[in-house]
């Protein structure tokens, strides 16, 4: 896989890293990188053997947010007529497996979207996050607006979409954005840990979790609990929950097949 402005690696033969690469940009977010972000993530998903994904960026940046100067000159007309951006933008969501966001330094605008759409963010301890669009004439474009009140109360998600302040690790980690703080140097290693556990259960299960985690956010309990219902009644007709519970039962570890 031949890219420009990102790369990409497998660990332990089932993870695969996305690392954005714009450094001088501090990764801001262009068509461009977004196409190949956007392609990298389907061949991942459809690749048997990867069971789960990392997207990092630099110790400076995860990434500072979408590209100013290229939106810059962009007319009402513009941006309608072609849906700017919505295409490549939109590609995370429709990936199955999961996709952690491994983030240092600023996550900032469309960089905060981008791991908001991810389905959880691990972050350093010198991560900043924020929605700072409101001091450049306008708002958050890929979610900001929705996804900030749903992680950290309406309260929270107001105050830096309307000062466009930045949130630190820590106070991220109060608010319930990210999961877990952790050293800088640690960073990779904690998230890869994270990932490769996730890789290692069975697939069919990992991605019924994150679909039904997903569905809360999308309907009522009561709907929410009776799909997530169908999907475990659902997984008893797989390989895996009888390789799963059998390794307990017997006491040796599980071998998935992902069948
Ligand atoms: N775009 C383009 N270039 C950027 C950039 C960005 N967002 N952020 C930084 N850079 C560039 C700087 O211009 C500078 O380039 P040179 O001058 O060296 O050529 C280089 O990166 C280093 O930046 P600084 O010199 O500014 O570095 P500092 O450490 O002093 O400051 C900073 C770091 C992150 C605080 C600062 O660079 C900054 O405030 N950056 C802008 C942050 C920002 O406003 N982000 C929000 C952008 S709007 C949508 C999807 C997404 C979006 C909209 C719609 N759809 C799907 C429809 C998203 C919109 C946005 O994200």
């Amino acid at each position: 896989m031949n890219y420009e402005l990102i790369t990409t690696r497998i660990e332990g033969d089932k993870v695969a890293v996305i690392t954005l690469n714009r450094p001088k940009q501090l990764n801001a977010l262009n068509d461009a990188l977004m196409d190949e972000l956007g392609d990298a993530l389907k061949h991942f998903d459809a690749n048997a053997n990867i069971g789960c994904m990392v997207i990092t960026g630099s110790e400076k940046a995860f990434a500072a947010g979408a590209d100013i100067g290229a939106m810059a000159n962009y007319s009402f007309v513009d941006v309608y007529k072609s849906d700017y951006i919505s295409r490549n933008w939109e590609t995370i969501r429709s990936v199955r497996k999961p996709v952690i966001a491994a983030v240092s330094g600023f996550a900032l605008g469309g960089g905060c979207e981008l791991a908001m759409m991810c389905d959880f963010i691990i972050a350093a301890d010198n991560a900043r996050f924020g929605q700072p669009e409101i001091k450049i004439g306008v708002i958050p474009g890929a979610g900001g607006t929705q996804r900030l009140p749903r992680a950290i109360s309406k309260s929270k998600a107001m105050d830096m979409a309307l000062t466009g302040r930045m949130m630190d690790a820590a106070e991220a980690e109060r608010a319930g954005l990210v999961s877990r703080v952790v050293p800088l140097a640690n960073l990779m290693e904690e998230t890869l840990a994270a990932a490769l556990m996730i890789a290692s259960y069975s697939q069919l299960a990992t991605m019924a979790a994150k679909e039904s985690v997903n569905r809360a956010f999308e309907s009522s309990l009561s709907d929410g609990v009776m799909f997530e219902r169908r999907l475990f009644h659902a997984l008893f007709a797989t390989t895996d929950q009888k390789e799963g519970m059998d390794a307990f039962v017997n006491k040796r570890p599980a071998r998935f097949s992902n069948l």
